[in-house]
């Protein structure tokens, strides 16, 4: 058995040298995870992308040619393909400059430090003279932009966060905005080796500390923590925390001295509490008219928190809407009243249910990466402003206080990402997408994104190629070698690269001569001797063939007892943080200087367009929740079984509560229609009592299949078909895909085949 890293879990397989035979979780994993299963079972399913392909409209009538996400392909060689590739890079380069070049690239890719596919490709077009980049996240695209305002370090909410087995033994009340999701937290970027989810929460519930869930969704935590469920209108935990924070004001319960020490603008804040302006106090009454949290519940919790050593922790799901800096700077503001900010198992954590790494303890270590090179180009997008951005070169928008301005884009270079199942508003996406001359994408698989590209190169998986990998905060740093030869024609994202590069001009600077097995050596050996150099590594580092045969090096951690801010608790003038006061921001000059209504100088409650309590709802009475999934990654691997095995009549499921659909006449296991103005999907029928009335779910994740007449409808499920092209606001422009507002009919009509089950057509 040899072991193997992925984003969701490390993995001992059998090898025949073509498939994997045997997949088992690592032994060392003490909560393993079945989404293993996808990888061995993906692998050669029939929607592999086997060899090159190019449109066939690109290629009779060159860049440019209408028919994106319709034309046949045409299977080439692979030294057609580069040949291809070579000469219209060289055309955009020279005739329109790298500022017309998008290779921002988003994506997760996979597991393994050398093959990353997005450092992979940014530095072959740094090579080439650059191109126009991305900033932030999907993830977390308004908080990345907030909490440097509000907080100082984001860095710092995340390497630094207080370890879970630190509140596991301090903490007396966790209140968890958005739940602790154990199937968010099964995964950590570049991959986790011992899963820690649910661990902490049955030691600390042992102890007797006692979890509230806030959240539209039960089964958003663990039944370990044998939490409360409140479930207030979603989008609205922004009103529900004014409350508990104006009780706490009312009643002299915050912490006056934390306040007065720790903080700024309080006192402004506290106008708006009180109603002093506007003449509305934001009391517990007022929050339950949002909210349809009882009056009497919000004012118990305000107690209920004051008396105990609590944390708040804010998923990442909760900033992924419409004003989402709200409910995070509130997060903040409320742990800021508690005082507990710094000390063992209480104040403020962003994530926790969000990743694994949230609340790990950092290394001591970090581990070698594959150098990226220099990108001269300034120009860049906040990354969810893709389709804005294609569809008005030239346009101007604010982001963080600047006014920036929209670049003409003439070639799309993507690798180890898929926008067409992360961007929102899919129909308007492709109709973004039919704007460059050229898109270049490499993926393993036919996605949506690959099937409306101009040149497809085929890419290997992970268990086809060399490599060595470490999640973030991750204990484990593994050695990758290859499980299986390439399947097809696939090649690494470095071999597709390194040919055209050659082809170009810039091969060596490009692969600085090396082969994958002597970049592994190469950035492992230089890595040893950096940390051996510090003298601060705290172990001995075997060298490069020692790691390679073993089965993974334990990497040492600074801090087992990390709290974050602890040293700013103890001193805040030897350690103040990096805000402009050097305090904590409760309210933020910077933020008001900027003037955008969206987004004021502190936190306040903000209607968003789509919520229970908006006009829209008259139409599309339900809120859909489109979150993570938890049979998978994302889109990865979603033909693999463990993700099949969830589908329903081969459709995406919904889950609704029972009495949503008797009001309906639908049942469970049907094939229903999710539709508002934008568009519609199929997905099938699940019932639960685990969701709010009022609630539907659809998670991320199945391929966006549309219906060839109508880009709208996706036959499979993808919510992102419904969800809106809307920034959280002009301070940070990140995406709000997490919510929308939908109606669910009873589907009438033949169920359609699903066509990315295969291959495209071919010519
Ligand atoms: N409605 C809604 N939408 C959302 C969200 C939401 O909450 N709601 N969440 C958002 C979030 S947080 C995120 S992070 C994004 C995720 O969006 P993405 O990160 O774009 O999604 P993935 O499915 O991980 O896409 C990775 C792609 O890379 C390919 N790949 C894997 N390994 C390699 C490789 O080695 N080389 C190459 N060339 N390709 C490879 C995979 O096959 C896959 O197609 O989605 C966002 N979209
Ligand atoms: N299995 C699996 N795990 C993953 C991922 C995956 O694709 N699959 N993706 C990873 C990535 S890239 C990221 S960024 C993280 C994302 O981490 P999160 O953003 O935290 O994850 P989500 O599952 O989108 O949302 C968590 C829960 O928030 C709740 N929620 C939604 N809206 C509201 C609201 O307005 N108020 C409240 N109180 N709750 C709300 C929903 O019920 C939802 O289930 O997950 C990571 N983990
Ligand atoms: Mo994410």
């Amino acid at each position: 058995m040899t072991t193997h890293l992925t984003h969701w879990g490390a993995f001992e397989a059998i090898s025949d040298g073509e498939r994997l035979t045997a997949v088992r979780p690592w032994r060392g994993d003490p909560e393993p995870m079945p989404l293993i299963e996808n990888v061995a079972s993906a692998q050669h399913h029939p929607a592999r992308i086997t060899q090159p392909h190019v449109r066939r409209g690109w290629l009779e009538h060159g860049p440019g040619a209408p028919g994106r996400g319709s034309d046949p392909y045409v299977p080439v060689s692979w030294e057609r393909a580069t040949d291809l590739l070579a000469g219209e890079l060289r055309r955009v380069y020279e005739r329109h400059g790298a500022e017309a070049v998008y290779g921002g690239s988003y994506g997760w890719a996979s597991a393994g430090r050398f093959h990353h596919a997005q450092s992979q490709v940014h530095r072959f077009l740094n090579c080439l003279g650059g191109y126009v980049r991305h900033v932030n996240s999907y993830s977390m695209g308004t908080s990345t932009v907030l909490l440097p305002h509000i907080l100082g370090d984001l860095y710092e909410m995340i390497t630094h966060a207080t370890s879970k087995d630190v509140l596991a033994e301090h903490a007396e009340l966790v209140v968890a905005f958005g739940g602790l999701s154990p199937k968010n937290v099964a995964v950590t970027p570049g991959g986790v080796s011992r899963h820690h989810g649910r661990g902490w929460i049955a030691s600390a519930r042992a102890r007797g500390c006692r979890f509230v869930s806030i959240s539209p969704l039960r089964d958003d935590i663990g039944d370990e923590a044998r939490a409360e469920w409140i479930a207030p209108r979603p989008g609205s935990d922004a009103a529900l925390m004014l409350a508990v924070a104006q009780v706490l004001d009312a009643e002299g319960l915050a912490d006056k001295s934390f306040l007065d020490r720790y903080t700024v603008g309080f006192d402004r804040f506290a106008r708006y509490l009180r109603g002093s302006d506007d003449g509305v106090v934001k009391d517990p009454r007022w929050a339950a008219s949002i909210t349809g949290v009882p009056a009497e519940r919000i004012t118990a919790l305000a107690r209920e928190m004051a008396a105990a050593r609590t944390f708040v922790t804010v998923s990442w799901s909760l900033q992924r809407a419409r004003y989402g800096e709200q409910p995070v700077w509130l997060g903040v503001v409320l742990a800021a009243m508690l005082g507990r900010i710094g000390l063992p198992g209480g104040g403020f954590g962003h994530g926790y249910g969000s990743a694994g790494n949230v609340g790990e303890p950092a290394r001591r270590l970090s581990v070698p990466r594959f150098p990226q090179g220099e990108n001269p180009v300034r120009t860049y997008i906040p990354v969810a402003r893709i389709a804005d951005m294609l569809l008005n070169p030239g346009g101007e928008y604010e982001y963080d206080g600047r006014r920036l301005v929209y670049p003409d884009i003439r070639l799309i270079y993507w690798c180890g990402g898929n926008p067409f199942h992360h961007h929102q508003d899919l129909a308007r996406l492709r109709e973004a997408f039919a704007r460059p001359e050229t898109i270049v994408v490499h993926d393993p698989f036919w996605t949506a994104t690959t099937r409306c590209a101009d040149i497809v190169l085929p890419a290997t998986m992970t268990i086809e190629r060399d490599d060595f990998g470490a999640g973030d905060n991750d204990r484990l740093f593994f050695p990758m070698p290859a499980l299986t030869r390439p399947a097809g024609q696939a090649r690494d994202d470095y071999a597709i690269l390194s040919e055209v590069a050659e082809k170009l001009g810039v091969g060596k600077e490009f692969t600085e001569g090396r082969t994958t097995m002597e970049w592994l050596r190469h950035l492992y050996g230089e890595w040893r001797t950096t940390q051996a150099a510090s003298g601060d590594a705290g172990v001995t580092i075997p060298g490069f063939e020692e790691f390679w045969a073993a089965d993974g090096f334990e990497l040492p951690v600074s801090d087992p007892g990390q709290v974050v801010f602890a040293d700013f608790r103890a001193d805040p003038d030897r350690h103040p943080l990096a805000t402009p006061s050097g305090r904590i921001e409760i309210f933020s000059e910077t933020i008001e200087s900027f003037g955008y209504p969206d987004c004021p100088g502190h936190p306040i409650w903000l209607e968003p367009e789509e919520w229970l309590g908006s006009a829209a709802a008259q139409r599309f009475p339900l809120q859909l929740i489109a979150n993570q999934p938890r049979t998978k990654l994302h889109s990865q691997l979603d033909v693999g079984a463990h993700s099949q095995s969830a589908k329903v009549h081969g459709r995406e499921p919904v889950r609704i509560h029972p009495s949503e659909a008797a009001a309906r006449g639908l049942r469970e296991g049907d094939v229903v229609r999710i539709v508002n103005d934008r568009g519609s999907c199929l997905a099938g029928l699940m019932l639960s009592e685990a969701l709010a009335p009022g609630i539907a779910q659809l998670s991320t994740g199945a391929w966006y299949d549309p219906d060839p007449a109508d880009p709208s409808f996706c036959r499979h499920g993808n919510p992102n078909v419904l969800t809106a092209d809307r920034p959280s606001s002009s301070l940070s422009q990140g995406c709000t895909g997490q919510l929308c507002l939908v109606q669910i009919e009873p589907y009438t009509g033949e169920v359609p085949e699903l066509s990315v089950s295969g291959p495209p057509p071919t010519v």
